[in-house]
C-alpha cells in the first residue's frame, strides 16, 4: 500500500504503532542516553482528527495538558512558565529555565520571523485563501541552525505541517523526524489537529484528513513496561471504549485563544476559583467552557491540593474528558464515589 493506512481514532494507530515498534523492531538505538526499539518511515492517516484522544486505562492522558500545550502553541508562545505547570518534565529541555526552544513550535508558527510582517501561519491562510489548490502551503518547523550548538537539548521533532484545500475541505501532513511513540506522539497529534482545526476556521473550510508521517518512530526501554501493558490491555478488552471530540465554534480567533489563555492564567497563579455557575457565565463557547473547566479542576488538584474535586463541575464535563480526568486524578475519582458516573 502506498498510502497510509486509515485509523477511525488515534487510539488505533498508537496502539498499531506500539505493536509494530516492540514486535517488529528493524533498529536498536541509543541517542543522547536514550535506549529505545526503531522503525523507520511510518504514516497513518485519520479521517476524523477530532477523535484525537485515546482512552485507555493504562494510558492516562492528561486532558488538562493536551488543551494547555495546544494553546500554548496557537497563541505563539515559548515561555516554560505556563507550560511547565502542567508539564514539569519540560523544564529539563530549556537551556535558561524561562523560554522553550525547538520545541516552540507555536512560537515558530504564529510570531513573524524577523523581519516580517505576518507570522508563517498568517502567511499561509492568506497563500491558500488566493490559491486553494496551492501545494505551497508548507509551514517549516524544524531548521539545520537548531544543530549548531551539539548540546542543543531541544531540537525540533516536528519537521513542518502542509496544509492544503481540497474540495471545500483543509487537510493536513504532518511530517515529523521522530517520535517518541508513546510519550510525544499522542499530544503532538493532538496538538497539530487543533492546529488544522483552528486554520480551517480561518480560512472557512471543513475540517479535512489528517496525516502524520514519522521519521524514526520508537519506543524508549523507559517505557516498555507501560507499553506492555497498553498492548496486552488493547488485546483483551471486550471493546474499546469511544466517545466523541466536539467541533471547535467556527466563531474561534485569536481573540478567543487569548480570552481562554486570560481565564488560564488566573486560575494557574491561583487568583481565581470558579464553580460551574461562574464558569457559565463566562462569554466564552461551550467548547471553550469545558476547556476552562478543565483548567480549574487541575487548580483544585494543584494548589488547593484537594481530596475530591467540586464534583458539580466534574459532572458538567463533557463525558469523554471525564472518563480521561477519572483514570488521570485520583481527586476525580473520590468526587464521584458512590455514583454510576
Ligand atoms: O535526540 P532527539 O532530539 O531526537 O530527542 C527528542 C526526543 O523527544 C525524541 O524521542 C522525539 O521523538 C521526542 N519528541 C517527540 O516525540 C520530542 C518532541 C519535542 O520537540 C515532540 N515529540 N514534540
Amino acid at each position: 500500500m502506498l498510502t497510509a493506512p486509515t485509523f477511525r481514532s488515534i487510539e488505533g494507530a498508537y496502539i498499531a504503532l506500539l505493536e509494530l515498534a516492540t514486535k517488529e523492531p528493524e533498529h536498536r538505538i541509543d541517542a543522547r542516553g536514550n535506549a529505545a526499539l526503531e522503525v523507520l518511515g511510518v504514516s497513518f492517516k485519520l479521517p476524523n482528527p477530532r477523535q484525537r484522544l485515546p482512552f485507555l486505562a493504562e494510558r492516562k492522558v492528561n486532558p488538562v495538558f493536551q488543551f494547555a500545550e495546544a494553546l500554548w502553541y496557537l497563541a505563539g508562545r515559548r515561555d516554560l512558565e505556563m507550560i511547565g505547570y502542567y508539564a514539569p518534565s519540560m523544564q529539563a529541555s530549556s537551556t535558561d529555565g524561562i523560554g522553550l526552544g525547538g520545541s516552540a513550535y507555536g512560537y515558530t508558527l504564529f510570531t513573524p520571523a524577523d523581519g516580517e510582517k505576518q507570522s508563517p501561519f498568517a502567511q499561509i491562510v492568506e497563500l491558500l485563501r488566493n490559491e486553494p489548490d496551492s501545494k505551497r502551503g508548507y509551514l517549516p518547523v524544524f531548521s539545520v541552525k537548531e544543530l549548531a550548538d551539539r548540546t542543543n537539548p531541544d531540537v525540533a521533532c516536528l519537521a513542518g505541517l502542509h496544509l492544503l484545500a481540497r474540495d471545500g475541505c483543509l487537510h493536513m501532513v504532518c511530517n515529523m523526524r521522530a517520535n517518541d511513540l508513546d510519550c510525544g506522539l499522542l499530544s503532538d497529534v493532538f496538538s497539530f489537529t487543533m492546529i488544522q482545526e483552528f486554520a480551517a476556521i480561518r480560512l472557512g473550510l471543513r475540517l479535512g484528513t489528517y496525516i502524520h508521517t514519522i521519521g524514526s518512530a520508537h519506543v524508549n526501554d523507559a517505557n516498555a513496561d507501560r507499553v506492555r501493558r497498553v498492548l496486552n490491555e488493547a488485546a483483551t478488552r471486550s471493546a474499546p471504549t469511544t466517545f466523541s471530540f466536539r467541533a471547535m465554534p467556527e466563531t474561534t480567533s485569536a481573540k478567543t485563544i487569548s480570552e481562554v489563555l486570560r481565564h488560564e492564567e488566573a486560575l494557574r497563579t491561583n487568583q481565581l476559583r470558579y464553580n460551574a455557575q461562574h464558569v457559565q457565565r463566562l462569554d466564552l463557547e461551550p467548547y471553550w467552557k469545558q476547556v476552562v473547566m478543565l483548567f480549574e479542576l487541575y487548580r483544585q488538584i494543584q494548589h488547593d491540593k484537594t481530596a475530591a474535586v467540586d464534583p458539580v463541575l466534574l459532572a458538567a464535563l463533557d463525558p469523554g474528558l471525564r472518563w480521561l480526568m477519572k483514570r488521570k486524578w485520583p481527586a476525580c475519582i473520590a468526587a464521584t464515589s458512590g455514583s454510576a458516573q
